[in-house]
């Protein structure tokens, strides 16, 4: 799916998404789930092929004629499948998905969510120049994102970063730097932590957790993590060893929903706030971000922007709009609350796979 303009990080720009999107049959009903991986393995290990493989030769074979009771159910039975937690969460996505169409029961409500309405922001890709992000964001702002983060890389860090807080001195600006730096950055770095930031995302290595907390020590902006913590057990190593004071959840990568409130919870139990991270999904994996951001702990605005901030034309016929409060709506169908736009879908479609 072409992306309204393009989006680049430290590990890359992306012109357009590839996703896998997961249908499930059972009872009469069919649930979808969105499989969050990209093209290419920059932001982790998984890719839109080995997802592929996952689901097909794995996943697929341990669920087919089974009766999957729920979401820790399914967790058990993939539970000897290491790793893949993208492709583990799109199925899990597709089982909430069914398990609320079966209940007639909203994600929200299955989830235990507590909002009708999340707070967002929007996750500003790196332009090509400081002037130019500044306008960028101007936009987004004009638009109604109180709560703005732009992506750094090594050169394009403090002066970005810099140049949006003197234009917008009292903004929420938070920085994500997908991995870009090792701790010898740590001078380079440094400034960031006079430009009154909500928080500095991911700034080390994507499987580190103690190099985290070194810098930690030396910062007094909260520490962020998100491609670190792949599991609720990488969440407690985390807090335990002090190297964050935020956790970015993304049901994706620590393998499903059921897994994302495990976070919640545990981050809830020390005070540790949460907020709701983004893979550029479609509606069908925004609606499922939308209602976890809705459950109490996530208390800072979440990289959930309104679909126009994406795609042109999606593949679900509901649309996310942002609210002039700097907010999105939590859908309240059942499931996902999501229908699919099936002359997109076969539009974008790229290949099929049917599994009997
Ligand atoms: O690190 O948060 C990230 C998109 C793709 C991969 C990684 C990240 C992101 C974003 C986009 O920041 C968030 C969104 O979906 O709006
Ligand atoms: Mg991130």
């Amino acid at each position: 799916m072409p992306l309204v303009s393009p989006f680049e990080t430290s590990f890359g720009r992306e012109t357009d998404r590839e996703c896998v999107l997961i249908e499930i049959k059972s009872e009469g009903l069919t649930g979808y789930g969105e499989c969050v991986a990209t093209r290419d393995p920059g932001y982790n290990y998984e890719t839109t092929g080995t997802a592929i493989h996952i689901l097909k030769d794995f996943i697929v074979p341990l669920m087919l004629g089974r009766d999957v009771k729920d979401a820790v159910d399914f967790q058990n039975i993939v539970a000897g499948i290491r790793g893949h937690n993208l492709a583990k969460a799109g199925v899990e996505m597709a089982l909430w998905d069914l398990l609320g169409k079966r209940e007639n029961k909203s994600l929200r409500e299955l989830l235990g969510g507590v909002r009708e309405k999340v707070e967002v922001g929007v996750s500003v890709g790196i332009q090509s120049s400081a002037q130019s992000l500044v306008k960028t964001v101007a936009d987004y702002v004009s638009q109604g994102y109180a709560r703005i983060k732009i992506k750094i890389k090594p050169g394009r860090d403090v002066e970005d970063a810099s140049a949006v807080r003197g234009e917008f001195p009292a903004i929420r600006l938070q920085v994500d730097a997908n991995s870009a730096y090792s701790l010898d950055d740590v001078h380079i770095l440094k400034p960031l932590d006079e430009l009154d930031l909500l928080l500095i995302e991911q700034p080390l290595f994507e499987d580190d957790i103690w190099d985290h907390h070194k810098l930690q020590k030396q910062f007094k902006t909260p520490i962020c993590l998100d491609e670190s913590i792949v599991s609720p057990r990488h969440a407690r190593y985390a807090i335990e060893m002090s190297a964050c004071r935020v956790i970015n959840i993304k049901a994706g990568r620590l393998g499903g929903l059921s897994q994302a409130v495990m976070v919640h919870d545990l981050c809830c139990e020390v005070s540790m706030p949460i907020w709701c991270g983004g893979m550029l999904e479609t509606g069908v994996g925004r609606a499922s971000n939308v209602a976890l951001a809705s459950l109490p702990n996530f208390i800072l605005p979440g990289d959930i922007s309104a679909s126009d901030r994406y795609y042109v034309r999606d593949i679900t016929n509901e649309r996310f709009v942002l609210n002039p409060d700097s907010t999105i709506d939590v859908p309240r169908g059942p499931g996902l609350g999501m229908t699919i736009d099936n002359d997109a879908l076969k539009k974008f479609s790229l290949n099929r796979l049917d599994i009997e």
